[in-house]
C-alpha cells in the first residue's frame, strides 16, 4: 500500500469519528423536553390523515427584526414545533407518506427509503461562534429523532425531484403570508413560485394547517405535564407578587418579579407580555406598558403566566396594593369570584363551552343589578362592564385551538372580569377604576375538572392572609 492511499484511507476512517465529535449534544440542556418519539408519532398520525399520494411541507417561523442588529427573541411556529420539537429557524419539514429514496447518512454508498426529511441550518463554525450552536443534520436525526435530515441549502435542489418523480397528487403547504420574510422566505421562494402556478400545474395545493390544529385540540399526557408546570410556576409567581407588593412600587417592578420567578423556576419566558395594571390601568384589558407607580388604596390586576418548553399558561390575580380590600373593591371582587366558581363547576366532558360561559354571565348580571350598577338585567348592559369572552383553550399558544364540546385532555382558562372605567355613566365614584379579573387554567378530566393554578389563592380572606407575609421582592437592592 502506497503512502498516499494509506493517508486517504486514514482520512476516510476519521470522517465518521469527526462527525461523532461534533458538539450538537450541547444544544439540549433540558432533560424534560417532550421525547422525540412523541413528535414522531404525531408526524405518523398526520401522514395517515394526509394519505399516500401526498407530500406535506411545514416550515419554521421567520426571525423578526426588532431594531437594526437586534432581533426579537426567536419563537418557533406552533405547528412546526408540534410536529418536530425543533426550535431552530430556517428549517423545513417534508412529510413523504409514500416514501422517498435518499442516500444513507451513515453509508453514502447505500440508498434508503425515508418518509420524512428535516432541512436544517448547516453547521458553520463562524456563525456558531457568533450566534450559538446548531443541531446540523446529524444533531437533528440523533436528538430530534427524524428519519433523515439535510442542510437547508439542499432544499431547492431536492424539491423538483420530489414534485415530479415522487408521484404526489396533492401537496400540502401552509399558506405563505406576507409577514413570512427573511432567510426562510428566500428558502421557500422556488416553492412559492410553483404554488403560484409557474410550475407543477398537475398537482393540487392544499393548506394542512387545519389538520394539525385538529390534532392539537386534545392534549396528550406529556403536554398536560408541561401546562401543569407552566401553571404551577405562574401560581408561585402570583403568590410572590402578592407578598411583595407595597405602595411606591412600579407596575414594571412587579412585572419583573413575575419574570424572575418564571425563570428562577426553569421556564424560558412569559407566554405573553406581563399585564400589571393598577387603578385606572386595571380596567384596560391588555394594558402592558406597566409604567405607573402603585399607590395605597389601589387594586392591582396582574395577568402574567409562564411558558414552559413551548406551552403557555394564563393566570390572573387581582389584589389590593396595601394588603386589604376596601368595601367597594370587595363587593366587585366577590361577584367575579362567584362567577368564576359557577363557571368552573360546570366544566366536565360532554358540556358545551357556551353553557359554562352562561353560568358566569348569570352571576355577574345578578351581582351588578344587586349593587345597582346595572339598571336592567341584560347582556348588552353587562357588556359595558364585562366586555370579553369567559376564556379560551391554552396550549402551544396562549390562545390555543379548541372546540365548543369539552373532552378530557382539553384545557381552558376561566377568566370572568368586571372593569369599571369612569366612562361608564351612572356608576357611583367609589367604584371608579376598579378592575377585577380572576383567571385559572382548568383541565377537563374524565370525572370533571382540575384547576392547575389553584395553589395561588383567590378567596378574599386567603389573599389578605397571604399578603401579610413577605415575598422575595421586599428585599432592598441597595
Ligand atoms: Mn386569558
Amino acid at each position: 500500500m502506497s503512502g498516499r492511499s494509506l493517508k486517504l484511507s486514514f482520512g476516510l476512517l476519521l470522517f465518521p469519528l469527526l462527525l461523532l465529535a461534533q458538539d450538537f449534544r450541547f444544544i439540549e440542556y433540558d432533560t424534560d423536553l417532550i421525547k422525540p418519539e412523541v413528535h414522531k408519532a404525531r408526524r405518523e398520525k398526520l401522514m395517515e390523515k394526509l394519505g399516500k399520494e401526498t407530500i406535506g411541507i411545514f416550515y419554521s417561523a421567520p426571525e423578526r427584526n426588532r431594531n437594526w442588529d437586534v432581533d426579537y427573541q426567536y419563537r418557533q411556529d406552533d405547528n412546526f414545533y408540534y410536529l418536530t420539537g425543533f426550535t431552530e429557524p430556517n428549517s423545513i419539514l417534508l412529510l413523504l407518506p409514500a416514501g422517498y429514496s435518499v442516500r444513507s447518512m451513515e453509508d453514502t454508498s447505500k440508498m434508503i427509503t425515508v418518509r420524512e426529511i428535516l432541512f436544517v441550518q448547516p453547521r458553520d463554525v463562524t456563525r456558531e461562534q457568533w450566534n450559538g450552536r446548531r443541531y446540523g443534520a446529524e444533531g437533528a436525526v440523533k436528538l430530534r429523532g427524524v428519519d433523515y435530515a439535510m442542510t437547508n441549502d439542499r432544499f431547492q435542489a431536492t424539491l423538483p425531484g420530489l414534485m415530479f418523480r415522487g408521484g404526489a397528487r396533492i401537496v400540502y403547504v401552509p399558506t405563505m403570508k406576507s409577514d413570512l420574510t427573511g432567510d426562510i422566505a428566500a428558502l421557500l421562494g422556488p416553492l412559492k413560485n410553483m404554488m403560484e402556478g409557474r410550475m407543477g400545474a398537475n398537482v393540487e395545493w392544499r393548506d394542512p394547517t387545519s389538520h394539525v390544529r385538529q390534532m392539537r385540540i386534545v392534549k396528550g399526557p406529556e403536554e398536560i405535564e408541561m401546562l401543569r408546570k407552566a401553571s404551577e410556576i405562574s401560581a408561585v409567581a402570583h403568590n410572590q407578587a402578592m407578598m411583595s407588593v407595597e405602595p411606591g412600587m412600579g407596575e414594571f417592578e412587579l412585572g419583573g418579579l413575575y419574570e424572575y420567578v418564571f425563570r428562577r423556576m426553569g421556564a424560558e419566558y412569559a407566554g405573553y407580555p406581563c399585564i400589571v395594571g393598577s387603578s385606572e390601568n386595571s380596567v384596560v384589558l391588555h394594558y402592558n406598558t406597566n409604567r405607573k407607580i402603585v399607590r395605597n388604596g389601589e387594586l392591582v390586576l396582574a395577568d402574567c403566566a409562564a411558558e414552559y418548553h413551548g406551552y403557555s399558561s394564563d393566570v390572573t390575580r387581582t389584589y389590593p396594593v396595601n394588603g386589604t380590600f376596601s368595601k367597594a373593591q370587595r363587593e366587585i371582587y366577590q361577584i367575579v369570584l362567584d362567577a368564576q366558581k359557577a363557571a368552573i363547576a360546570r366544566i366536565k366532558p360532554g358540556v358545551r363551552w357556551s353553557s359554562v360561559s352562561e353560568a358566569a354571565d348569570s352571576v355577574i348580571m345578578d351581582g351588578l343589578v344587586q349593587l345597582g350598577l346595572m339598571k336592567e338585567r341584560t347582556r348588552p348592559e353587562m357588556r359595558k362592564f364585562y366586555m370579553h369572552g369567559l376564556g379560551h383553550p391554552v396550549g402551544l399558544n396562549v390562545h390555543d385551538v379548541g372546540q365548543q364540546m369539552m373532552e378530557p385532555g382539553m384545557l381552558y382558562t376561566v377568566e370572568p372580569g368586571i372593569y369599571i372605567s369612569e366612562n361608564i355613566s351612572g356608576v357611583p365614584a367609589k367604584y371608579h377604576d376598579i378592575g377585577v379579573r380572576i383567571e385559572d387554567v382548568i383541565l377537563v378530566t374524565p370525572e370533571g375538572n382540575k384547576n392547575l393554578s389553584e395553589s395561588s389563592p383567590r378567596e378574599i380572606n386567603d389573599i389578605e392572609r397571604m399578603m401579610k407575609k413577605r415575598g422575595i421582592g421586599n428585599q432592598p437592592l441597595r
